[in-house]
């Protein structure tokens, strides 16, 4: 491609057609992201989208970048050594709630926590889609669509939020798969912020969780500019639904980036393994 003809967002989709079923919000989390590439306007070959398993996890596969569709829960690790090793490129991760809070829980709390400039698209559909619709950790503790819970998980569920604040996240946004465009703006933002930006997309999974198609009534956009210091979205957000959208938290931590990942190779690591 020629670097100087400017980019639409069509160029970031592959020419694979994505196996979702029809209606489900992922479709607009990809429409999404290739807008919000489009207009960061850097090459393909210097962006990296990395994924765990999962309907959401495929997203990968749907875009042109360099991508990597690996391991279940594994995503953020495996996008953290992208970045340390390849500071100069934008590197983002996305997966489901399943793949994020549940077998990768540890790891997004560590990602929080260790704020490499990292961008994560969380894609909530309160539900393990891939696997035919179990309960995930952010499940509401009465739902009883699943025959492994028919009377309900009885479980608190996760806030990815609260979660995220209380770990030390450095920027949290919340949209919603049904206003795309709104959606780019955020990926946009969180790609721009440095450290680890989670945005938080809510993501309907049509077919586990058809009422979810009620989304576009409960989404509310945040009336206020964002809180820069984590207790005071603490208060602010302490009765949150899950349904407030747009940038929630914007902090000033300094991104993770040890002088030592800049200089290393992969000739140098296996010449320390030689020697
Ligand atoms: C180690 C491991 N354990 C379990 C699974 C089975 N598995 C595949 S996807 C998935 C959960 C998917 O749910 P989520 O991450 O929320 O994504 P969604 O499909 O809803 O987009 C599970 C449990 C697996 N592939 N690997
Ligand atoms: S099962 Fe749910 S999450 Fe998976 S593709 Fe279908 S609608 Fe989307």
């Amino acid at each position: 491609m020629n670097a100087s003809v400017p980019m639409t967002a069509q160029d970031f989709k592959s020419d694979l057609k994505p196996i979702w079923c029809p209606g489900c919000g992922d479709y607009s989390v990809l429409t999404a992201l290739a807008k919000a590439l489009a207009e960061l306007g850097r090459p393909r070959e210097e962006v990296a989208l990395i994924s765990g398993i999962g309907c959401s996890s495929r997203l990968p596969a749907y875009t042109s970048v360099y991508g990597f569709h690996g391991v279940h829960g594994r995503a953020l690790a495996v996008a953290a050594g992208v970045k340390l090793a390849r500071p100069d490129l934008t590197v983002l991760a996305a997966g489901g709630d399943g793949d994020g809070l549940s077998i990768g829980g540890n790891h997004f709390l560590h990602a929080c926590r260790r704020n490499v400039d990292i961008t994560y698209l969380l894609m909530d559909n309160q539900v393990y889609g891939m696997t035919k619709g179990q309960a995930s950790p952010t499940t509401a503790p009465d739902w009883c669509g699943s025959k492994l819970t028919p009377h309900g998980t009885g479980v608190s569920p996760v806030a990815p939020l609260h979660l995220a604040l209380a770990a030390g996240v450095n920027f949290f946004a919340r949209g919603f798969a049904g206003n795309p465009n709104e959606l780019a703006r955020l990926i946009g933002a969180g790609i721009a912020h440095p450290g680890f930006s989670v945005i938080h997309v809510l993501s309907p999974c049509v077919t586990f969780r058809p009422e979810q198609r009620g989304w576009k009534q409960a989404v509310r956009a945040v009336d206020a500019t964002p809180a820069s210091d984590p207790a005071e979205a603490f208060a602010r957000f302490a009765a949150d639904d899950g349904f407030t959208t747009g940038i929630l938290f914007a902090g000033d931590r300094a991104p993770f980036m040890p002088a030592r990942a800049m200089t290393a190779t992969v000739a140098g690591i296996a010449q320390g393994f030689a020697a």
